[in-house]
Parts: C-alpha cells; structure tokens; sequence
C-alpha cells in the first residue's frame, strides 16, 4: 500500500544499492572471499557542526544480528567528531557486503536529528522543547525521527506510536482545527479541558481568528488557573516581529495577574530563533527543524584484509581504538593493538568503541530512550562545552 520497504526486505538487503549484489556475484564467481576489518565515521559534518550524537545503533543491531559477523560500536549517544570510527564489523566481506547501504541509512539520518536536537537542547537552556516534527516527513519512519529527537534532548514527542517507542507519553497541545470548529478559543477549551486526560497541561492556541494579545487575555480570564500555557503559532503573514508580538502577551497576561501563564512557541523554531526568543519562551514546539535535519554522511571503509592493514585513499588503514579522557574530554584514535592509559591532562583514557556483537549475538545490554538520552545530557554539559 505504501511506499515503504518491509523489515524482512531491509534484512534481506532489497533496499541495498544494486552494486552490491552484482561485486557479491562477481566475488562469488571467482570464489573469492576475504576476512575483513571495516569502519563506519564521517570525514565532515555538515555546516558548522563541530560534534554530532551517534543515533541508530539500537537498530542497527538488530539489523545485523544474525550475521556471522562481530561489531564494536561507541554507544548510542555518544558524541562523535568527524574523521572518529564510530563502528567497526569485522567478517567475511560477502557475509555483509549487501548490508552496507541499510547499516548507513540506520546511522546516518537518526545521527543528524539526535545532533539537531542537543543543539536546539543546547540553545533553549533549561526550556522545554517538544518534537513537533513527525508530520514533516514520510509517516513510516515518524517513530524514527522523534526517538531521534528525544534522545537527542527533546523533552517530549507528540507522535502517538513515537511516545509508545520510547516509553513516554506523548505531548500535545491545541490545533488550530479546534478553535475553527468551536468558534472560539475558549470553547475549544472547554471541550479539551472537559474530555483530555487530567494530566495532560491545558495550552490553548491564541493566534487562529484574533490578535495574540487579545486571545491570550480572553483565554487567561475564561480559563483561570486552569491554563497552563498559550501557544502561538503565528503564520507568516502575520508573524513581523515575534518577540514584541511575544513581549505585549507577556506584558498583557502579567498586567492582569496570569504570570502563571506560560508562553509555548511553534512554526518555523530552528537554534537561532530559540537564542532569539529565550528571554520571552518557556517552551518550543519544534518540527521541520529536527525531521528535517542534515543528515551525518557516515560512510563503510575497508581498513584490513585477512589482518593486513589497507584502505582506500582518503582513508588511513588498519583497525583503530577511540580513547576519550575522563577528565579533560578529548579524543584520540590510535591503531587497534596499542595501548594509553594516560591523557597528556593527566585524566584516565576509556575506550569508546565496545563490543555490540559477537559472532552474530548482540552482547551490549541495549539501553532505553530515556537513558540514552540522559548519556547525552551529561556529555553536552562536559563534552561539548570544551568548544
Ligand atoms: C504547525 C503545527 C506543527 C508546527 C507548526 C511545526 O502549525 O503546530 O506542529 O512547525 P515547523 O515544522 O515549522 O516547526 P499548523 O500547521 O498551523 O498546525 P496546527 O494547527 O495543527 O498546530
């Protein structure tokens, strides 16, 4: 019905690039196979991200168990630079050959969504910020993108089957349609605060038929303590300059006693808006920027065969460790094998890539969304703001 690969096709390899199968044939012809070592890394990130979150893993695991093959990845989370393997498969090349393109596409896109979302963490400080993102793109991959974000550092997820995935509740507030429908803003209230689950927080849109500041007063007067936040959503045409339309709403519901009301943002938010409107926004509905976020271009390089080091160029050979010190936070990369215990800082190297499979069997204990996202939390604190 839709136009979408199966999970039984992806393992399969049916969405795997052509060549593949044809140097699979090729090889096969000439009896020829050979123990491999190959890395997955990026040699850019793209514009002018200097770190990435590593997104993905969960399902690439699951993807290549099964395959008489060993992985060692960093974890789910971690942040990477470019030029740093992020995975390493070691096995007969044409056990996993045509797994290539899929392996990628798992760790590619969810990579570039995670970073989209710490930066957008990162540039809202302490304020909520909710993946309002799953109608952007193709509905399949929805639970996809807002794990993705999640684990990335949005507070929540608006999708249905997206919060399901991860374990969360789903964070909605008030569409447009209701207000339409209802005739009014505190109709539309009425209706959602008599049949929404209690726990769900009361946010009202003020931006459908009416001035923002004008809904925002009405609303905050019919609703009483009852309102928790209003959102605007204010169409371009209208929208000149969201601060001051933000800073009157502001001013107006404080005036009147409501600086219990919070002001909940959505519609074209992206990091620079965030930094932007901070001073005024207790909370972010974000969609296009995070569905739709650059993807990591990873790619798959042989670095040994048959334990001889050797790799294409542009790429350095052999098998390598990523160390990262406990204390000062950098990286290093040196050649599997060797070994450094000790950062120049003094701090204590740990290892980054670890066992994900062995001979098939995925051996790492797969964490949850929530913990990956905590992992995350903590290196944006250490991590990143070495920068
Ligand atoms: C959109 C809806 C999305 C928001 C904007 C994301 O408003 O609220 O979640 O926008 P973005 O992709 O630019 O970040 P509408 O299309 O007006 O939908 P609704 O009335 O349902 O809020």
């Amino acid at each position: 019905m839709f136009h979408i690969a199966t999970e039984s096709e992806i393992k399969k390899g049916k969405t795997s690039d052509v060549y593949f199968s044809r140097a699979i044939a090729a090889l096969k012809s000439a009896k020829l196979d050979k123990h491999i070592k190959a890395e997955i890394r990026t040699n850019s990130l793209p514009l002018e991200w200097q770190w990435a979150v590593l997104a993905g893993i969960e399902e690439a695991a699951h993807f290549l168990e099964g395959l008489k093959i060993s992985v060692s990845s960093m974890e789910e989370g971690t942040i990477f630079e470019a030029m740093t393997p992020v995975l390493l498969i070691e096995g007969s090349y044409l056990e996993f050959a045509v797994a290539e393109t899929p392996l990628l596409g798992f760790l590619c896109q969810a990579s570039g969504i995670a970073t989209k979302a710490a930066r957008c963490r990162k540039a809202a400080g302490g304020r909520q910020i909710i993946s309002f993102g799953a109608r952007r793109m193709h509905p399949a991959i929805a639970p996809m993108i807002e794990r993705s974000a999640f684990i990335g550092g949005c507070d929540g997820v608006a999708g249905i089957k997206s919060a399901e995935l991860i374990g969360e509740v789903p964070v909605g507030t008030m569409p447009h349609s209701l207000v339409l429908l209802t005739g009014d803003v505190t109709e539309a209230f009425k209706l959602l605060d008599r049949t929404a689950p209690s726990e769900v927080k009361r946010v009202a849109i003020i931006d459908t038929f009416a001035d923002e500041k004008f809904e925002a007063i009405r609303i905050a007067r019919a609703a009483g303590k009852k309102l928790f936040a209003v959102r605007l959503d204010t169409p371009i045409s209208r929208r000149g300059d969201m601060k001051q339309i933000l800073g009157e709403v502001r001013w107006e519901l404080d005036l009147r006693g409501f600086s219990n009301v919070k002001l909940f943002v959505s519609g074209g938010i992206d990091e620079d808006e965030i930094e932007r409107l901070n001073p005024l926004v207790d909370a972010y509905g974000i969609g296009t920027a995070l569905s739709n976020a650059p993807t990591i271009n990873f790619s798959l390089d042989i670095v040994e065969i048959e334990g001889e080091p050797v790799s294409k160029r542009g790429k350095e050979s052999g098998a390598k460790e990523v160390l990262r010190c406990e204390s000062c936070h950098k990286t290093i990369i040196i050649p599997m094998g060797r070994e450094k215990t000790k950062c120049r800082c003094g701090g204590r190297y740990y290892y980054l890539l670890k066992s994900l499979i062995k001979n098939g069997e995925v051996v790492s204990k797969l964490p949850s969304a929530r913990k990956i996202r905590e992992h995350v939390m903590k290196q944006l604190e250490k991590v990143v703001s070495r920068e």
